[in-house]
């Protein structure tokens, strides 16, 4: 069984994040997503969610490539949770191109996908301020 992992904030969850996961899962047979808490993401990422971490998970969780979601609480815990969940592959778009490549050394395949263009939760939220 090949295992993946990709990791984010994943709020008002839109088709650029479902092609991400689908092209993640369709790299392997089970598929981990690692969602950033709100914690992480307002001191981390100074992202303020619409959605919180439990609804933003129980969405992920209806998606069918998502296999298991679990928490994101710090930039440094991708080393130990590719060991801890015995992954082969690390997935993530491109924008976060060479950010990861140190996992490499950890004996895990590192891969960019592109970005679903047009579509991002900062457009969506922008979009309907103007209406
Ligand atoms: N994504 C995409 N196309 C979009 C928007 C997002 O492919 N139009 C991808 C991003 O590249 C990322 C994933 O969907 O791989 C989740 O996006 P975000 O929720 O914005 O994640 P981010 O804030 O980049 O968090 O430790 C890593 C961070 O947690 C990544």
């Amino acid at each position: 069984m090949k295992r993946v992992i990709t990791y984010g904030t994943f709020d008002l969850l839109h088709y650029g994040h479902i092609n991400l996961l689908k092209r993640a899962k369709a790299l392997g047979d089970y598929l981990v997503v690692v969602l950033s808490t709100d914690e992480f993401n307002w001191n981390e990422k100074q992202k303020k969610c619409y959605f919180t971490y439990e609804q933003r998970k129980a969405l992920l969780e209806s998606i069918r490539y998502v296999d298991l979601v679990i928490p994101e609480n710090n930039w440094e815990q991708k080393k130990s949770d590719v060991h801890e969940y015995h992954i082969d592959t690390f997935v993530m778009g491109d924008d976060w191109t060479g950010k990861f490549d140190f996992l490499k050394d950890e004996g895990v395949e590192v891969v960019y996908l592109p970005r679903t263009p047009e579509i991002s939760t900062t457009q969506i939220k922008n979009d309907l301020n103007k209406k």
